[in-house]
């Protein structure tokens, strides 16, 4: 029987899963991964950072909240043509997706127009544009969208009763008003968390069931694995087991089946085969490129290499498609490959 798309799961049942045997665990969670997907694709993103630290929030895990001595220094937002030329370089190593993000609390009207350059410039490349830029109004999301953003990137980051123990400038309900807009607005959905900041596996399958129980599963479900930046408050938290990871992955798959489950930050620190494993359940995303916003990421040829290895493949870049009205089929048009140069699109030229 299909997996239903549901909204309503319990901790009871989500935690009922995070106990399974984790052979049956994965077994339920690849189960549901096929249903929706082809199990060897990948989709890629690249993310850049076009303004950078002095973020006045008190993020715990943040290296860019200006409050803690990280080391990353305050940039004023880059110039649309800088963007551009990294957003060309993204297509050129693979990437489907360009993410744009801010260290902003909230934008202000007038950067509206400057992002909204940026994000009309990466469309016009042929790629799928995604923003991060903090909180939003119903105004906002809708000039984004009117300058061609796909996706919207917005964390809700921990389970509710966690979440005071990591943020104390921004409340829950003002991350689901900016999702609220956001969707209003037309934009696509990312959503997700971080894990390994010392919550409990209550508190792991609570961010969970935040996620699976908003009122439209989010398009792209980034699930982060803490990055420890020395200076943050976080920094000397004990790690995360491997395996608690993995059941986190598959868990997030079970309960929003159609979702992008993307393997975020934290991937540079994970062997290829804990990456292995979570593919195994269910994650379908990843961030390409050495860098994340300001910390590491895994290196171009070590990507290449891990898919070439588990016989990944770059999933095609719908919208493509989607611009042309035509369909290409099971297999759609690759435009993009990380394990060779991405084919020339021309669609959006
Ligand atoms: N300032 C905007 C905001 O907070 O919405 C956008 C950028 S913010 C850096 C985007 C997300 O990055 C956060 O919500 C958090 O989930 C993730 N993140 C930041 N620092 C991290 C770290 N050290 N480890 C893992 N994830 C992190
Ligand atoms: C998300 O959930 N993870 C990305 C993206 N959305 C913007 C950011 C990860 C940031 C990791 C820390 C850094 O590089 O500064
Ligand atoms: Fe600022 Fe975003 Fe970092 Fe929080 S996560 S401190 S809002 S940049």
């Amino acid at each position: 029987m299909p997996s239903e798309i549901r909204h309503d799961w319990r901790r009871e049942e989500l935690l009922a899963l995070f106990d399974l045997p984790l052979p049956e665990l994965l077994f339920r969670a690849a189960s549901v991964h096929r249903e929706h997907f082809d199990p060897a694709e990948v989709q890629v993103s690249t993310l850049l950072s076009v303004k950078t630290g002095g973020c006045p929030e008190d993020c715990a895990y943040c290296p860019q909240a200006q409050r803690y001595h990280t080391g990353v220094d305050a940039t004023k937002l880059m110039d649309t043509a800088e963007v551009l030329e990294k957003a060309r370089q993204a297509k050129a190593a693979g990437a489907s997706r360009f993410c744009m993000g801010a260290a902003w609390r909230s934008p202000r009207d007038r950067d509206i127009p400057k992002v909204a350059a940026m994000i009309a410039g990466v469309k016009a490349l042929g790629l799928e544009t995604c923003a991060t830029l903090g909180m939003l109004t119903p105004q906002q999301a809708r000039a984004l969208r009117e300058a061609g953003l796909d996706y919207y990137n917005h964390n809700l980051d921990t389970a509710p009763e966690f979440y005071r123990d990591i943020i104390h400038t921004r409340q829950y309900q003002d991350r689901l008003d900016t999702l609220e807009h956001v969707r209003e607005a037309g934009l696509k959905t990312c959503c997700g968390g971080i894990v390994g900041m010392g919550e409990t596996r209550e508190q792991r399958a609570g961010l969970l069931q935040a996620l699976a129980n908003l009122p439209a599963h989010p398009d792209s479900v980034p699930i982060n694995r803490l990055v420890q930046v020395p200076g943050t408050p976080l920094a000397g938290t004990a790690e995360l087991d491997p395996f608690e990871f993995v059941r986190t992955i598959a868990v997030a798959r079970i309960a929003m089946p159609r979702s992008m489950v993307r393997l975020s930050a934290g991937r540079e620190a994970m062997s290829d085969e804990l990456q292995a494993l979570c593919f195994a359940a269910g994650a379908n995303s990843i961030f390409h490129g050495e860098k994340l916003l300001t910390t590491g990421n895994p290196d171009v040829e070590r990507d290449q290499a891990l898919f070439a290895r588990l016989g990944l493949r770059a999933m095609p870049l719908a919208q493509c498609d989607d611009r042309h009205g035509k369909s290409t089929g099971a297999g759609g048009t690759v435009h993009a490959d990380i394990t060779g140069p991405a084919p020339a699109c021309g669609c959006a030229a």
